[in-house]
């Protein structure tokens, strides 16, 4: 696959962008933070999804130094927001499992943090549930010790994989994402509306934030007020987009 030799060449020769995706509290109807989404620009084939390159980057370890980049990129941008005034807004990244098992995961999130001199609580990280189950006395461990840095975990698309409720009690998680595949379908059937509104109620009685994705018209958006859902993202609001186009959002919306 030539896409391999490519790959671990992309991050030297600047062919990465981050992508910015909001999320909206639903009660106030505002910017609550921003999702950071990979997208590898590339000289031929044009912007490559990481549905593509993640899983090649996994595989050949490059993945390390990508995520490595991401994470600076994400503090950095966080710094500028800040001292831009416009916001004080936190921003997640995602962690595939090589990351997460990484040694040293932790002090290079921590390094990050204090190299740009930012908030530790604007950085939230996602891991699915199936990153999580990876090697899970190991990763409880590690989630523990980046919550005590300040970040902030998110469990992402819940309720795909085993979706043991074990997760939810055991580990340190602040916010959980509900997978946008019932999000996709719960206007029209029951089942997926009752595991949305099972989702937030439990959510919550356990203390977290709950975020629906992938929120594409004004009826899901409709119910998911209703049911008291905290936070919203999907392309009802905004796909993701450039960091510039992020400030102009700003502006606009909050
Ligand atoms: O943004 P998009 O829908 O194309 O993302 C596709 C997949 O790639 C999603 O599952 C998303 O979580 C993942 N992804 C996006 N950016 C990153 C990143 O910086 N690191 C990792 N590990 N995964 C990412
Ligand atoms: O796996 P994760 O949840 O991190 O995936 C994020 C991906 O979901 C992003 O690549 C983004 O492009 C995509 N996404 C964001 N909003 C929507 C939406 O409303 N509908 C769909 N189908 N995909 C979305
Ligand atoms: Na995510
Ligand atoms: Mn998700």
């Amino acid at each position: 696959y030539v896409l391999m030799a490519e790959l671990s060449k992309a991050t030297l020769n600047h062919e990465f962008q981050m992508f910015y995706q909001p999320l909206f509290d639903t009660k106030t109807g505002r910017i609550s933070s921003m999702e950071a989404l990979l997208r590898w620009k590339h000289p031929v084939y044009g912007y490559i999804s990481p549905y593509d390159f993640i899983p090649l980057a996994e595989e050949t370890g490059s993945i390390i130094e990508i995520g490595q980049w991401v994470l600076k990129e994400a503090c950095n941008q966080i710094k500028d927001w800040q001292s831009q005034g416009i916001y004080s807004c936190a921003v997640s990244i995602n962690f595939s499992a090589r990351q997460l098992q990484q040694e040293g995961v932790v002090s290079a999130v921590k390094d990050t943090i204090q190299e740009t001199g930012i908030d530790s609580h604007l950085l939230k990280i996602e891991v699915t549930e199936s990153v999580m189950m990876v090697n899970v006395e190991t990763t409880i461990n590690t989630l523990y010790d980046l919550k005590e840095i300040g970040v902030q975990i998110v469990i992402d698309d819940f309720g795909t994989y085993y979706s043991s409720l074990q997760y939810l009690k055991n580990f340190p998680l602040d916010i959980i994402k509900i997978d946008r595949c019932f999000i996709r379908d719960m206007v029209e059937h029951t089942k997926d509306r009752e595991v949305v509104k099972m989702i937030i109620d439990l959510g919550q009685q356990f203390g977290m934030k709950v975020v629906a994705e992938g929120v594409e018209n004004d009826e899901q958006y409709r119910m998911l007020k209703e049911y008291q859902c905290d936070e919203v993202q999907g392309y009802l609001f905004s796909k993701p987009i450039p960091a510039e186009e992020v400030n102009h959002f700003f502006i606009q919306r909050s």
